[in-house]
């Protein structure tokens, strides 16, 4: 029987808020990553047994390619909720910091119950119902946990999900939240169906041509400050049209720069691709670096290790602004 990475948890109110709903509707946050959509999926195929119930998922963007291959992923609903479509019950936001990050008009959360789901330290605490810890990996692991509470078996699908989750917010089981509870659960995953190399290709080596050419794009920006502790690299509009590569290319590509030797923060700035002079700056710290705080102090949130913020103006105003904050947490 698969153990709870957490036992002192209380999923009780987690599972009143679902038996008394007649319609759910899942959501998780802009531009999702593998955390929020594999936590999506487990939570749908989990719900959606026993057929009595309407559950449906509804994201601002769409899944990323490299997550379409779980199960579900093809019946998200997207862009902004049509507000003349019929008000759900109960709202599950999963893996998001703040209501904003929802990318929903406000008038979609006047009639539901608001239930939130999340890992980040950051949490708002948006919800009618808060389900915040951060001692969680991923809220994928939470799924897991919620699962077990309400006595449901993992099958392949949930398992592949759940895995999916997990293996990209721990950056590959890498990450110091990968706790011996971590791999026992992984090893639950696996005995359950996920299927490690075939998820992994799917994930990490399935990357575009286009998503090649952008990258080597990318890299030439490269920029080292801080005395060579802290790595640059951005994205603009221009680089996307070269290369036709999309945002979702874009993914990893700060990794690289987090791994030159002595570079303690990474950041990459790629242009929104909505907005122009809007730019997503990412953070990942190595080791003593507290990025989330830093991503904090101008607007945004995350992890120690993981975090990211929106900011407006040119891509020299933005950097400037990000180089003072970047620089303080080095050196102070
Ligand atoms: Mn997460």
């Amino acid at each position: 029987m698969p153990v709870p990475q957490f036992a002192d948890m209380n999923w009780q109110p987690v599972i009143d808020a679902i038996s008394k709903a007649g319609s759910i509707v899942l959501i998780t946050h802009c531009n999702p990553d593998g955390d929020g959509i594999g936590s999506q999926m487990a939570l749908y195929d989990a719900l959606t047994e026993s057929g009595t119930r309407c559950v449906s998922m509804h994201n601002r963007d769409g899944v990323p390619r490299i997550y379409s291959f779980l199960t579900h992923a093809d019946q998200v609903q997207m862009g902004e909720w049509p507000l003349d479509a019929a008000t759900p019950d109960l709202i599950i936001a999963l893996d998001c910091g703040a209501r904003g990050r929802l990318g929903m008009p406000d008038a979609w959360f006047d009639g539901p119950t608001l239930l939130n789901i999340d890992h980040h330290a950051s949490n708002r605490l948006f919800g009618d119902i808060n389900i915040v810890d951060a001692r969680y990996c991923a809220t994928g692991a939470m799924i897991f946990d919620l699962l077990i509470a309400m006595h449901m078996p993992l099958n392949k699908d949930r398992a592949s999900a759940i895995y999916a989750a997990v293996l990209t917010d721990t950056a590959s089981f890498r990450l110091a939240s990968s706790t011996p509870a971590v791999y026992r659960m992984a090893a639950d995953l696996v005995k359950a169906g996920a299927e490690p190399w075939p998820i992994t290709v799917q994930v990490y080596e399935s990357r575009s041509l286009a998503g090649m050419h952008i990258m080597t794009a990318c890299l030439d920006t490269l920029e080292m400050r801080d005395n060579n502790r802290s790595a640059w690299v951005y994205v603009t509009t221009d680089m996307y049209t070269k290369t036709g590569a999309d945002v979702e290319d874009t993914e990893g590509l700060i990794d690289y720069a987090r791994s030159i030797d002595g570079v303690e923060v990474a950041v990459f700035i790629r242009c929104d691709e909505h907005a122009a002079d809007r730019w997503k700056v990412s953070f990942r710290g190595k080791t003593f670096a507290n990025v989330g705080t830093l991503a904090a102090e101008l607007g945004g949130g995350g992890h120690a290790h993981a975090a990211g913020c929106q900011l407006s103006g040119t891509l020299d105003d933005v950097r400037e602004r990000v180089q003072a904050v970047v620089s303080r947490t080095l050196f102070n």
